[in-house]
């Protein structure tokens, strides 16, 4: 039998012929090799009547691509408030900040059920369907309810809730469904399969053999997927441009220490910076001068949550820097906007050591970059909090408690008076860890389980 299309559904799709980011590159290279198409939102706002036009085509080759608009309500419902006021901190295990708005939850139906019906038009028979993210729980199941039985796949790139923080979602009850009409479900780490097997036991799904369960009369698998990076091409980026580092002019002697992170409480920068400034109050030595660069491009400015962050972290940026700076230098340098992911490669290279401290993170790309940009033969420490979901595979990184400043303090000191030879054990182990499992691996892996999936029954 002939070999159905791919149909790769996401929040946000590529624009432009050859997209940069890494989810973004290893789609782009699925489909291309297999054909396919990428549906995805526009990112464009529109008045209600132009969003009843559909899908637009916005690309033909080498896959198809068609987007859809949101309308201001959709965006602000959907996108802004359910999706990431609502499910993004119940899913980072920050409850506090959980939004509970019913008309922000119907409105994510909405928009998934308009999406399934724009799907359902250009399904075929045989097609497979790959759903990635939380913006996306309920559309397997509203696909189902208009007769699309082919195979649907969903990844999940954060963490997956904590069980025991299920009850402060009022559509808790309605999850087992939307779960269970997807034919696979992948998720980042085995402490994420955990968490979702523990949540689907407890709310009447049965655990059959390996990762299978059904619910109701429905069948479906979990399993961890973890995802990597294009390991080669970021070698080859850094290699290139090796240079970036000159334009930080560090004094001769000055240590580098990076951190790159989208702007989000989920990521720990306050507890980070109040550790590297611990760092500098206790080191050994108050000659030796480290410098920390945070690069923190804005997100979701307008989720009332990411003001506070950044109000924090600027607050307490302003602290470190007034009490330890020198005319000469300043301790930490934050950089609020986007640098070029090449530049960026070149900085990683840099850097001596590289913080990636998440409270709670679902995979953690950064850290994968930082260990695939490092120079074998003088490479820098990863120091990796136990919350991301990297600290399962990469461990011959140094391995810290996020909250606790004094232990990530220390593991800098640690990271930065590290022998060479230990340096280049570690970085040989962790290089290992991410080319094992880069993101063709990824892709492949979980695109090989869905197709032995069969066809959920019909409901
Ligand atoms: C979600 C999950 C999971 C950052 N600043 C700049 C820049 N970046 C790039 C990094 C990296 C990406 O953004 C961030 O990826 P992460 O994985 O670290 O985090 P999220 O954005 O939260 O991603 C996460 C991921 O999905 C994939 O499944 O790992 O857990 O939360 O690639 O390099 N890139 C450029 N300039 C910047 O200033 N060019």
């Amino acid at each position: 039998m002939e070999e159905g299309r791919l149909i790769v559904v996401s929040n946000r799709i590529p624009t432009e012929a050859a997209p940069s980011g890494g989810l973004v590159v290893a789609l782009h290279d699925a489909l291309k090799e297999r054909g396919g198409v990428w549906i995805g939102n526009s990112g464009k706002r529109v008045y209600p009547e132009e969003a009843a036009h559909g899908l637009t085509q916005i690309a033909k080759t080498p896959y198809e691509r068609y987007s859809f608009d949101l309308t201001e309500e959709e965006h602000q419902g959907f996108y802004l408030g359910y999706a990431n006021a609502t499910l993004w901190p119940l899913f980072h295990h920050r409850t506090d900040l959980l939004a509970v708005d019913p008309d922000q939850a119907r409105v994510y139906r909405e928009v998934n059920d308009r999406v399934a019906g724009l799907i359902a038009e250009v399904v075929q028979p045989g097609d497979v369907l790959w759903v990635h993210d939380y913006h996306f729980l309920p559309l397997a199941e509203a696909l189902r309810k208009r007769g699309v039985m082919n195979r649907i796949g969903f990844f999940l790139h954060i963490p997956f809730p904590n069980p025991s923080d299920m009850p402060a979602l009022p559509e808790r009850k309605q999850m087992p469904d939307w779960l269970s009409s997807f034919d696979l479900i992948g998720l980042q780490t085995r402490r994420d399969v955990s968490n979702a097997l523990d949540f689907l036991r407890d709310n009447g799904a049965e655990i059959l053999l390996r990762g299978k369960m059904k619910y109701q009369d429905r069948t479906f698998e979990i399993a961890s997927f973890p995802i990597g990076i294009d390991v080669d091409d970021f070698v080859e980026a850094a290699e290139a441009h090796a240079d970036s580092g000159e334009h930080l002019r560090l004094s001769p002697g000055e240590r580098l220490v990076l951190g790159v992170d989208r702007l989000d409480y989920s990521k720990g920068l306050p507890q980070r910076f109040a550790a590297f400034g611990e760092y500098l109050s206790h080191r050994p030595d108050p000659q030796i001068r480290a410098t920390l660069l945070q690069i923190a491009p804005p997100s979701r400015e307008d989720v009332e949550a990411y003001k506070d962050i950044r109000q924090e972290l600027e607050t307490i940026t302003g602290r470190v820097n007034g009490e330890m700076a020198e005319l000469d230098w300043t301790p930490i340098r934050y950089i609020r906007r986007n640098i070029e992911r090449e530049i960026l490669a070149g900085l990683y290279r840099r850097g001596d050591a590289c913080l990636v401290t998440p409270l709670a993170d679902g995979m953690n790309l950064v850290a994968k970059e930082f260990v695939a940009a490092q120079d074998g033969a003088d490479p820098g420490v990863l120091i990796l909090s136990h919350f991301a979901g990297a600290a399962e595979q990469m461990e011959a990184a140094l391995m810290v408690n996020p909250y606790d400043p004094g232990e990530t303090a220390r593991a800098i000191e640690q990271a930065l008076s590290m022998p060479l030879h230990e340096r280049q054990s570690r970085h040989l182990s962790l290089m290992q860890s991410i080319r094992e499992t880069d993101i063709t691996w990824w892709t492949r892996t979980y695109l090989a389980a869905l197709q032995q999936k069969a066809p959920v029954a019909a409901n």
